[in-house]
């Protein structure tokens, strides 16, 4: 049985019909975006402590390279401190040259149905050498910067505590009485000013009297220079000697009292006003095989003093300005109603029982948003696994990349909400990875091309993992380069397209050579390959990850290939290569039902060892990816919705992450109802009382994922048209949304009521005409370039 799609297809010219009136479609008062507090982040619930000692209640500021966390606490605030480069570890060599003898035999052994054999010898021969993630050694970790501490000579007692981040601004404020006197901080991260402000006021003159000081857990010294307060130190390099160094300089400015430092101390005594000034960095520099090289010293102290030389009214302006030409691009409104005024972390609590409050999901749809721009800027790394967090010397997962869904994740959000700009440190990476993963096809495989395997860092790791259970994911090259066509198809920008061109070849070089015939079907298989990072049971009653052409690695390669063909149509390359690459196209071994009618995750019907597991990588083909679709290959969609909603039976969608990849998935199902279901589990399972997403612990993907997911329910354009609305659950009855982008450079805006669109706004940067879907029918729209055209339920 086939999904029943009666559509229409209509033409709209720009002359009639669609009209190009006023697009004021506001739906009245907007809720506040802002995460707030009765209490500074403090642990009240012992049962924390050893988790995250209030951290999970502090609130981040970042621009892109400084990450900070506000906890504040009256009489000694902790800014805990992050730089994005704060990395132990160096460059290593662990591509294993042995592997190559043993990868014929154990593609034979798979084919033969040997799995028992073939798991023991991939375990044996594939992995990479030395000792490398999960220790202190080369591959090294995402680490705190450390803390700046400050302390309040009065501790006295207080009230009327108040504490917010306000997303509109990426401002924190606290607020409060302490013996009858009104206090106030304002803490920012400038990306144009490269520093971290924060201001102290009172309403009464000569009160603001404190301590402040900078250290972390170890590797520091402290010292004053010049007015500034300086910690640095060097990172181990996992080979015995120095790794990267750094540098935080902290400088205050006054108003009456006195301002003084000692070796380890800036101290404050009774100032109307005080202004704090932070900058850190490191000599990394993102280039193989180098990685060392900028002059973090000079940087620091010229950001600290061209910053001094402004005023607070100017760097607080230019920070708005700058923050807001990303942030103001999208509004989301699905709130009927004024709230009562709930602080966030009683409502994350509230949302565990009544599982409804629309505003928690703008608030969370925007944090998303927020927390890209704050961890992610033209030019930086890439948000890593906690954005650019973390309080720790051992971040869980070394806080690095992991190419097997996460770092995807983290960006899935970019194009559609309008912040496409911040995709780019993606590709910066990626770009970075073609040459250590050269080496690594070459030594590992005597292969052509370049790969990456599920985990990467910024020493450009490229070989498979320590363990090849889950460290032979040789997908994970064709993954992360399905970013480079949906950046093009969103931005249209052929300078891009051209420049990333020879990455997504050197990647299809590498499967053309990887992939082999089957010698029963004779199509061409990837392996030995798992399926991240499940597990199954072989027919030879054994446990095992690694088979020849799991799902997942055919429908990442026909991305990959897929996108490679239109890549070289869009740019005229007559490339010789195109033939090869669309004759391998179609002899790849494709989707397949199992005879339970789900999508297969392995080419032969294994039974997994857990049903519900947390990864869904068999079904990229229906999100991220658009093999299948709910139009064109129908039977392949129910499928995957089978398997969807059998590994949620069997306790799946249980981390952060996977929770929020089904709010995708199944909004490109059209289950309007499972999707907001995925939405309520990330709501209230899987995030803290600063909303950071949990696995737990916190990763930030479930964030990026969620917020992406939100955006799937009322926009997709995947498959050529623009989908409005395709997965609105009945919970969101009206509500109007601004901004978000489609492929084909077009920003929707779309309002509806009663569960029914009213009116949605295109504009077109390109001037191509579109088509646009709603509940079934399609229509076509002529555009003019930065034109716009109003269309209405009518319509249709
Ligand atoms: C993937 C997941 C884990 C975790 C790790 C960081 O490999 O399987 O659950 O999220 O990344």
């Amino acid at each position: 049985m086939r999904y029943q799609h009666f559509i229409v297809y209509l033409t709209i010219l720009s002359s009639f019909s669609c009209s190009t009136e006023s697009d004021e479609t506001g739906s009245g008062e907007t809720e506040d975006l802002k995460l707030w507090y009765n209490q500074p982040a403090k642990v009240d619930n012992p049962q924390e402590k050893h988790v995250n000692r209030g951290w999970l209640r502090a609130l981040p500021l970042g621009n892109g390279s400084l990450g900070v966390m506000v906890f504040g606490d009256v009489n000694s605030e902790r800014i805990q401190l992050n730089e994005e480069s704060i990395w132990s570890g160096s460059l290593t060599d662990n591509d294993n040259p042995d592997a190559h003898a043993s990868l014929d035999k154990i593609r034979k052994l798979l084919f033969e149905g040997r799995y028992k054999e073939a798991t023991e010898l991939t375990d044996k021969t594939q992995v990479c050498t030395g000792f490398v993630w999960g220790r202190d050694g080369t591959y090294g970790r995402f680490q705190t910067l450390g803390d700046l501490w400050i302390d309040k000579t009065n501790q006295a007692t207080y009230e009327n505590y108040y504490r917010e981040l306000d997303l509109e601004e990426a401002v924190v404020r606290v607020n409060y009485t302490q013996e009858g006197v009104d206090y106030q901080r304002e803490i920012f991260t400038s990306y144009p000013d490269q520093v971290m402000v924060a201001r102290f006021t009172a309403d009464k003159p000569g009160k603001i009297s404190f301590t402040c000081s900078l250290d972390r857990p170890e590797r520091f010294r402290t010292y004053s220079e010049n007015n500034q307060l300086i910690m640095r130190g060097a990172f181990s390099d996992g080979k015995g000697g120095g790794g990267l160094q750094y540098m935080t300089r902290l400088k205050a400015v006054n108003k009456s009292g006195t301002l003084s430092y000692t070796d380890s101390t800036l101290i404050v005594e009774g100032a109307d006003e005080v202004i704090l000034y932070l900058s850190a960095s490191t000599d990394y520099v993102l280039n193989y095989p180098e990685y060392k090289g900028r002059d973090y010293e000079k940087l620091t102290s010229e950001n600290i003093e061209k910053a001094v030389a402004k005023s607070y009214a100017e760097l607080l302006k230019s920070h708005k300005k700058e923050y807001q030409s990303y942030f103001s691009r999208v509004s989301l409104d699905i709130t009927p109603g004024k709230l009562t005024g709930i602080p966030t972390d009683i409502r994350v609590e509230e949302f565990k029982q009544t599982q409804s409050d629309p505003h928690l999901v703008e608030l969370l749809f925007q944090y998303g948003r927020y927390l890209l721009i704050s961890s992610s800027r033209p030019g930086t790394l890439p948000a890593n696994l906690q954005g650019v967090w973390t309080d720790k010397l051992r971040t869980p997962w070394a806080g690095d990349y992991h190419t097997d869904v996460n770092v995807e994740m983290n960006y899935w959000l970019a194009e559609v909400t309008n912040l496409s700009e911040l995709h780019l440190p993606l590709f910066d990476l990626i770009e970075s990875l073609v040459e250590p993963g050269q080496k690594t096809a070459s030594v590992q495989y005597h292969k052509n091309g370049w790969i990456v395997h599920p985990i990467t860092n910024v020493w450009g790791y490229t070989s498979p993992g320590e363990k090849a259970s889950w460290g032979m994911h040789t997908g994970a090259g064709a993954w992360i380069c399905s970013h480079i066509r949906e950046h093009y198809a969103y931005t249209g920008d052929k300078e891009f397209l051209m420049r990333m061109y020879p990455v997504l070849k050197g990647s299809v070089e590498f499967y053309l050579d990887w992939l082999v015939e089957h010698p029963v079907t004779g199509e061409l298989v990837s392996g030995p390959a798992v399926s991240p990072e499940n597990t199954f049971i072989a027919p030879d009653g054994s446990e095992s990850q690694f088979s020849m052409g799991p799902a997942h690695d055919q429908q990442v390669i026909w991305q990959l290939f897929s996108d490679f063909i239109y890549a070289s149509r869009e740019l005229n390359t007559e490339d010789q290569m195109i033939l090869q690459v669309e004759n391998a196209l179609t002899r790849l071994a494709g989707p397949k039902i199992g005879s339970d009618g789900r999508l297969m995750e392995w080419a032969e019907e294994f039974p997994e060892v857990e049903p519900g597991h947390r990864h869904i990588s068999h079904l990229f083909a229906l999100h991220p990816g658009s093999q299948i679709d709910m139009e064109q290959t129908p039977e392949l969609a129910r499928a995957a919705k089978k398997s969807l909603d059998f590994r949620i039976e069997h306790g799946g969608g249980h981390t952060g992450w996977s929770a929020a990849w089904l709010i995708n998935q199944y909004a490109r199902l059209r289950e309007a109802g499972k999707a907001k279901e995925s939405l309520n589990t990330v709501l209230s399972k899987s995030i803290a009382p600063n909303l950071f997403g949990l696995h737990p612990p916190f990763q930030i993907d479930a964030n990026f994922g969620a917020t992406a997911g939100i955006a799937e329910m009322l926009i997709q354009s995947h498959t050529g048209t623009i989908h409005l609305l395709p997965a609105l659950p009945e919970a969101w009855p009206s509500g109007e949304v601004k901004g978000l982008k489609a492929r084909g450079g077009y920003e929707i805006g779309i309002k509806w009521e009663n569960n029914e669109l009213t009116k949605a706004v295109i504009r077109s940067d390109r001037g191509q005409p579109c088509k646009i879907q709603y509940q079934g029918k399609v229509i076509r729209v002529d555009m003019k370039k930065g034109g716009k055209q109003i269309i209405r339920l009518t319509d249709f």
